[in-house]
């Protein structure tokens, strides 16, 4: 099913409600287009010219449409403020609590990469300020001098998960209105100058695995920008790699050695 409506491959546990009231919104798109598609036809006959042939100024005397619109309001109503916003109030606002041991990365876009920031072992995050940006070597401006900062690593355009752990996303920009879209996790979120916004999903396929399912070696989950954010907005573009855990911190760990290095050479 999910194939022949040409929706891309799932790999999010709350991925598939969203495909679901897709769907379901659709299927109810296609009831009012066939329903009011039909009222038009019957219309264009019954008030055909010929059996028309002057106008009828009088026009309807009943109220059945008066009171026809004060229900179809009413209807309105109810779906907007007793399902839509307290379903998704329910989605944005509840994030994974700390028994599930959720990862928080940030991401700060910039015309025209993503930085990918991570707490390090300590999990916390070190102070970041505008005035230390510095493009070539200190891309989200990390206080060198903030001890929390110090096992901090920042990456560019490859976001590290690891598979069926929650993760929770910061997003910030440092420049224009950018939009963090990943298709296969059904997550797609706005990022505002001057606010962090939180977004949370869990990854519940790996690169691998979906590898094997497209039966393409090279293929990435992919961070795409969906807000026209200038020239090279198209070239915007990141990788999620979904890992087993343990690959995970193999890899942060490489990460933080590599930054070691790189700071005994450099600094
Ligand atoms: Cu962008």
């Amino acid at each position: 099913m999910s194939k022949l409506l040409g929706i891309p491959l799932l790999a999010s546990e709350h991925g598939g409600q969203i495909d679901q009231v897709n769907l379901l919104i659709h299927f109810i798109m296609l009831v009012l287009f066939v329903g009011w598609g039909s009222f038009f036809v019957y219309v264009l006959v019954r008030f055909r010219k010929s059996k028309n042939p002057t106008a009828d100024y009088r026009g309807a005397t009943g109220h059945t449409s008066s009171y026809l619109e004060v229900i179809v309001a009413i209807v309105e109503a109810v779906l907007l403020l007793g399902i839509s916003i307290p379903f998704w109030a329910a989605r944005i606002d509840t994030m994974p609590g700390p028994d599930t041991d959720p990862l928080h990365v940030r991401v700060v876009a910039q015309q025209f990469s993503w930085n990918i920031h991570y707490p390090g072992p300590d999990g916390i995050f070190g102070r970041s300020s505008v005035t230390l940006v510095d493009d070539q070597i200190n891309p989200i401006g990390l206080d060198p001098d903030d001890p929390d900062g110090e096992d901090d690593i920042t990456v560019i355009n490859q976001l590290y998960l690891p598979v069926d752990r929650p993760a929770i996303i910061h997003l910030s920009t440092k420049d224009v209105i950018h939009c963090f879209s990943l298709t296969e996790f059904r997550v797609k979120q706005d990022m505002i100058p001057g606010m962090s916004i939180p977004v949370s999903f869990v990854p519940t396929m790996t690169t691998a695995m979906m590898r094997e399912i497209q039966g393409d070696e090279t293929r990435n989950f992919e961070i795409a920008c969906a807000q026209l954010c200038g020239l090279a907005h198209y070239r915007m573009r990141g990788a999620v790699m979904v890992v087993q855990e343990d690959e995970f911190e193999t890899w942060l760990a490489e990460r933080l050695e590599e930054k070691r290095e790189f700071e005994g050479d450099y600094l």
